[in-house]
């Protein structure tokens, strides 16, 4: 009989037998229940999502996902393993007394859809929506516990008027240092005015022009325009990331050449929350290494800076971590884009000037022209690679050593970033690796002035490599008024700096790596900024009146190429050439004027920035979010100092930028008092990969996974040996399970166990479709004890449980309660089937708590057959809001531990104990048994040794 015979079968003769077909049936209807009786609405403690207040005044569980951007091509089985985990953490969160936040909702503007836009013309907002609604379908199918009500989609008008609205309290406020927080710009212009602060520059604030104004302001706004040096893509049309540029300076998409050119774009200050983002790390409960990438990426370093004479008037200041070594530097390096270089570049080389130094220029500023150019077409990727090979050019300038007092030259070279610390080294050949080898390609000399712990001696011209540490001792370091020689580096870095303090000429700093986020693109599906420039160009913010602004139609979604080499070009994008909704005669307080918009549009990385607080309070219009809804879901805690969502999952690959910016923004709108939560996740936990095996025939080419043979290990495809590897799942690997499937073949709750089974949830695991039955056959006999397969009854008793069943009911509770509560979904299946493997062995009809316990056990993992089974079991409410089984410790302990009494080391007795027997109990016990009395035969008792629960020594006297 073939297998499909055999099931039709068994189907005849036992008609009621959980099946694909019933499992569907099940489901279907529950998911439809579910959706009109709103089982998963959350109740807020206010506002319009008011609901039950007495579940509202149970402690809160903040349950989130990293919400997903709506492909085209849908789910396969990899994406849901985070979604799935979140539910069964938040259906045991709210069986046991808490009030559950989860939901999910969409981040949904996005390259993809333009792309297809472009090549279609279909609106992206169209295939956009249709690729939510397939999501929204699979997702469903899952089971998944959502409170739809609170569904967000980063691209509804009504969703980013609000993401407009905190562009603008970011643009409107600026950053005390003082007080260490955001503050409204209204008072910084208060201040100007009074003259409580000094305007920059020390120029007086009545007197500036409107123009003048705007531009202190916008040194100051934590949203500002600048013309930063950016990747100018002319070949896309687009400025791009600089994670978007490939290390030899083209486009990842397209390899078209990437320049650096000054633009002026929206950036956000996000430096200036450097320390705080810093700082609050250590409240948050996150794995360890997305908190290392977090603190890498802000990289805060100490260090000084110190100013080395030009002329009489300039200076080139530099930063340093090793300002100790402040008297072995012998030349120093500019950033090639440096603002300096060309006001020190001289009219020809100076008398003497190195042939290698000069590039074979003519003049300096023919070499400074032409390394510009070489160095503009490098990314900065490129520019830091450790290549041995240093390339720069003398600018013909010397600056003045403060220490030393000696002339030294100075370069420009690609080594040194203008994005970091002043864009100007100090060079210290001698100990710097960087530098030692700059030196030697350009014959420059070395001074050694930390003592060499190796036996090649304080002649750095003879070494082969620069000698770095950070323990040894100064020499070679003094001067008449300082002397830094036998100190150690901590101490000899603290005398430079007060030395150089106390003269003016530097001062101890700290600078961080982390750059102010570039918040401009070019591009159409995007949200508009709320911002227009007035006939001077001076940028004016919309009233919030005026939101949202919404995206007008276009024809042409893309935004206008050039010739890729073409470097003098500059962005036109896709809104610009719709003048119609650029050009707006408005009145934003004085009378109605003609104002442009602003036509680029905001990155992606906005709409996921805040969604987590529009979930607690979507349809509100008045408000971003009720004060007091933030303040319950978000607000801190006792072990929350900064409050956040409870649990947040999602995958590693969002370690900085999305995790940095939206903690970012968080802290703005802390400090301006909009929410009461300066952190917007507090626990954070990252799933691991579901990955799929790829298989590849001769020519490497992968081939459809789903029709390979295995025979004796090996693999075929039609009829050809095929290779075996280990990959991602997707189309182009022609690997793709869909959920659906999976579904379709066992049903939603055989795919949930399956994908929590699987292994520790942090952990990648392979996919192996044939190991999907063995949760469906778990099922099939949690079913079967319970239901009658011919007749559909339910079977159980009202007898009273064995006590070995007993037991096995509490071990399984106790511990399947305690994984589920710490994520540990795969070994709570494990303790379930293991109880469900006892009561098929012990075989009878379940006694009916045993029974209802064991629904309520497996329900956060399998909540579909567990409505059904709850239901059947006789109630009618449901079992998603019943209270999770409580296990009763005298069960959960062994049954009993054999307990040895000796008499003299010599074993007299063995008793049977509980396992938390006291030591006088067990010592009582011991003397009272029969054999040991008879042994003992009356002797006095000199001493008892008792450990419990397993031996009790008597010594007689
Ligand atoms: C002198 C010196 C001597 C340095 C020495 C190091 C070792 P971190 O730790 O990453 O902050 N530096 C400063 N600005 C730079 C720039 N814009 N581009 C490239 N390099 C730059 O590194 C700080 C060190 O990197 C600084 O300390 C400076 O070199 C260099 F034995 O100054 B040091």
């Amino acid at each position: 009989m073939s297998e499909t015979n055999t099931a039709a079968a068994a189907e005849t003769a036992a008609p009621h037998r959980y099946t694909a077909a019933m499992a569907a049936d099940i489901e279907a209807r529950w998911q439809d229940f579910w959706d009109t009786d709103g089982t998963y609405e959350t109740p807020n403690p206010t506002g319009d999502l008011a609901g039950d207040a007495a579940v509202a005044a149970r402690p809160k569980k903040f349950v989130m996902d990293m919400f997903p951007y709506p492909s085209g091509t849908g789910l396969h089985v990899g994406h849901p393993l985070g979604y799935i985990a979140t539910d069964v953490y938040a259906r045991h969160q709210r069986m046991t007394g808490h009030n559950v936040l989860h939901t999910l909702g969409f981040d949904a503007f996005g390259l993809p859809a333009e792309q297809h836009a472009v090549a279609t013309g279909t609106h992206p907002r169209v295939s956009t929506e249709a690729a939510m609604d397939n999501m929204k379908r699979q997702l469903r199918r899952l089971g998944l516990g959502h409170d739809k009500r609170r569904s967000v989609a980063t691209i509804d008008p009504e969703y980013y008027k609000w993401t407009q609205w905190i562009f603008l309290q970011i643009f409107n406020s600026w950053y005390d240092a003082d007080a260490r927080k955001a503050r409204p710009i209204a008072e910084l212009v208060a201040a100007f005015e009074d003259g409580s602060r000094e305007v920059p520059g020390g120029r007086d604030w009545a007197a500036l022009s409107s123009a003048e104004r705007a531009d202190v302001l916008g040194g100051f706004r934590l949203a500002y325009a600048s013309d930063a040096p950016v990747n100018w893509c002319p070949g896309l049309g687009t400025v791009l990331a600089n994670e978007e540029v490939t290390a030899d300076g083209r486009s990842e998409r397209g390899n078209f050449p990437v320049f650096k050119s000054k633009l002026r774009q929206w950036n956000m200050r996000i430096t200036a929350y450097a320390d705080r983002l810093l700082d609050d790390l250590d409240g948050l409960d996150w794995p360890d290494a997305i908190k290392l990438q977090q603190r890498n990426w802000i990289g805060r370093s100490e260090g000084a800076r110190v100013d080395f004479k030009v002329t009489d008037t300039d200076a080139i200041t530099v930063f340093s971590t090793r300002q100790d070594t402040l008297f072995g530097a012998t030349y120093m390096v500019l950033a090639p884009e440096h603002e300096l270089v060309d006001t020190i570049v001289p009219a020809a080389w100076p008398e003497g000037t190195h042939d290698v130094w000069t590039g074979g220029h003519a003049t300096p500023a023919d070499a400074v022209a032409t390394y510009r150019a070489f160095a503009a077409a490098k990314s900065d990727v490129e520019r830091q690679a450790d290549a041995k090979q240093k390339t720069g050019v003398f600018t013909g300038a010397f600056a003045t050593n403060p220490v030393s007092g000696e002339k030294v030259p100075v370069f420009i070279a690609d080594y040194v970033l203008m994005g970091y610390g002043t864009g100007a080294i100090m060079a210290v050949p001698a100990h710097d690796a960087r530098d030692f080898a700059f030196a030697r390609a350009f014959e420059l000399p070395m001074r050694c002035v930390v003592q060499p712990d190796d036996d090649r001696g304080t002649d750095a011209s003879t070494w082969d490599e620069a000698f770095v540490s950070h323990e040894a001792k100064l020499v070679n370091s003094a001067n008449d008024e300082i002397s830094l020689d036998g100190l150690g580096v901590v101490e000899a870095k603290a005398k430079i700096t007060d030395w150089l303090t106390e003269r003016g000429i530097g001062e101890g700093t700290v600078n961080f790596r982390l750059r102010d986020w570039l918040f401009s693109r070019q591009r159409y599906w995007g949200e508009p900024f709320p911002i227009v420039y007035d006939e001077d160009g001076i940028a004016h913010p919309l009233p919030e009146s005026m939101l949202p602004l919404e995206l007008p139609e276009v024809d042409d979604y893309s935004p206008r190429t050039f010739e890729p080499d073409d470097a003098d070009t500059s962005p036109e994008t896709p809104l610009s050439r719709n003048e119609d909704w650029v050009n707006v005669e408005l009145d934003l307080g004085d009378g109605v004027k003609k104002y442009r918009r602003e036509t680029n549009t905001m990155p992606n990385w906005a709409g996921s920035c805040w969604y987590q607080l529009r979930y607690l309070d979507p349809h509100n219009s008045e408000k971003l979010v009720d004060p007091a809804v933030e303040q319950y879901w978000m607000g801190p805690r006792e072990g929350q100092p900064t409050g956040g969502v409870d649990l947040y999952v999602g995958g590693a690959e969002h370690a900085v930028l999305h995790l940095l910016y939206a903690r970012f923004w968080s802290k703005v709108l802390f400090d301006l008092g909009h929410i009461s939560s300066a952190e917007p996740y507090h626990k954070l936990y990252n799933q691991g990969m579901i990955q799929a095996y790829v298989y590849r025939d001769s020519r490497g080419f992968p081939v459809p996974a789903a029709e390979i043979e295995e025979r004796d290990g090996k693999f075929f495809f039609e009829g050809e040996p095929v290779k075996r590897e280990l990959g991602k799942m997707g189309k182009s690997l022609k690997n793709a399970v869909t959920p659906d499937e999976i579904c379709a073949e066992y049903g939603a709750d055989t795919l949930r166990l399956y994908e929590m089974a699987m292994g520790p949830l942090d952990v990648s695991r392979p996919w192996d479709t044939r190991a999907v039955v063995g949760q469906y056959r778990l099922l099939q006999r949690l079913w079967r004890n319970i239901v009658d397969e011919a007749t559909g009854e339910v079977t159980v008793t009202d007898a009273e449980p064995d006590e070995a069943t007993l037991r096995a009911l509490h071990k399984a509770i106790d511990g399947a309660g305690g994984d589920l509560a710490g994520l540990r979904f795969n070994t709570a299946i494990a303790k379930i089937t293991e109880l469900n493997n006892h009561l098929t062995k012990a075989g009878g009809p379940l006694a009916r708590p045993v029974a209802e316990q064991l629904v309520l056990l497996i329900a956060p993992l399998a909540p579909h057959i567990a409505e059904e089974l709850w239901r059947k079991l006789g109630h009618t409410d449901s079992v998603v809001h019943r209270d999770f089984p409580v296990a009763d410790p005298a069960y959960v302990v062994d049954e009993a531990v054999t307990c040895v009494v000796q008499i003299k080391g010599k074993v007299k007795a063995r008793l049977e104990v509980p396992p938390a027997i006291t030591e006088d109990e067990l010592e009582k016990l011991a003397l009272a048994d029969e054999a040991v009395v008879a042994a003992l035969a009356g002797a006095d008792i000199r001493k008892v040794i008792v450990r419990a629960p397993k031996l009790v020594n008597i010594v007689p006297a």
